[in-house]
């Protein structure tokens, strides 16, 4: 059966309280790509890396799923065809909203991951810091948050490409479409014949793609959207 595929990006989590990355308040105008965001920049400075991520994970803990969240669990629960979540985001708002075929192509700010070994430990809930010692090798300061920092090749791709080429529905909620490969799952999806619908206040770069567009905010819009699609009228 053809499903859903549902890119989720931070505009997704704003109205709950997280920063998105490219706002003009956003976590970019703030800190250096390089330093927070790349495997160069951990070497360089470990110390500063773990701050800007125990910030955002004790930050995390005081924030909840909003009504997008949820809108998209109940759509997982209530639509006859399978639903998947494709996130870009680091936090746990999906799960904690009850969906539950949710990918982390980006990480998952809750997981450790030892550069040396490779081994990822989730369930990270207290600050981390360079001098740790990971459980599997032994080894000293190899720990690092499990995210896909730039120039890291994203998780689950192959799981991803086959759930894109077969989707029947594409809809990209809250990302600005600056990153790939995410920023090219519509294409992926539309040249196989999936109807794309983009729902971000503002265009994309990659809004062009889209057969439709719904200019709102996620926790305004999205559960109206789910409600068109388990009516069954979302299609033309
Ligand atoms: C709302 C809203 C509301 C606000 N409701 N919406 C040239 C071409 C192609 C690729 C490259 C290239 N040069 C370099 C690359 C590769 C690079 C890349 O894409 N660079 C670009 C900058 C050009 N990509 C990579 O390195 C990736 N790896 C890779 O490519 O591996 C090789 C490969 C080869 C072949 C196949 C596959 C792979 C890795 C990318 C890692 C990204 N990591 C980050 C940080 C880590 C996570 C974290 O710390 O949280 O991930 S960067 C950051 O951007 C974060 C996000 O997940 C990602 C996307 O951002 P997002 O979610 O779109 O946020 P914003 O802030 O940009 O947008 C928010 C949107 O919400 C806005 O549009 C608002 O309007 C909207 N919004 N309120 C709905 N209420």
């Amino acid at each position: 059966m053809r499903g859903i595929v549902v890119l989720t990006g931070a505009g997704i989590s704003a109205e709950s309280g997280i920063p998105t990355f490219r706002a003009s308040d956003g976590l970019w105008e703030n800190h250096r790509v390089e330093d927070v965001a790349t495997p160069e920049g951990f070497v360089r400075n470990p110390s500063l890396v773990h701050r800007f991520y125990n910030e955002r994970r004790n930050h995390l803990f005081t924030v909840d799923p909003n009504p997008a969240h949820t809108a998209l669990a109940r759509l997982e629960k209530e639509s006859g065809s399978p639903v998947w979540i494709v996130t870009q985001n680091i936090d746990d708002l999906h799960e904690r909203a009850g969906s539950d075929n949710v990918i982390h192509m980006h990480g998952d700010l809750l997981s450790s991951l030892c550069s040396r070994c490779g081994a990822r430990r989730d369930g990270v809930r207290s600050d981390m810091d360079e001098h740790m010692v990971c459980g599997d090798c032994g080894a000293v300061g190899s720990l690092r948050p499990d995210i896909v920092w730039f120039g890291e090749m994203p998780y689950r791709m192959g799981d991803i490409m086959p759930l894109l080429e077969s989707c029947e529905i594409f809809l990209s909620i809250g990302t600005s479409g600056h990153v790939y490969p995410a920023a090219g799952f519509v294409e992926a999806a539309v040249s196989r014949g999936a109807y794309a619908v983009e729902l971000n206040p503002e265009p994309s770069l990659i809004h062009s793609h889209f057969h439709r567009r719904i200019a709102g905010k996620a926790g305004e819009c999205l559960p109206e959207l789910v409600d068109e699609i388990l009516k069954g009228t979302l299609l033309p």
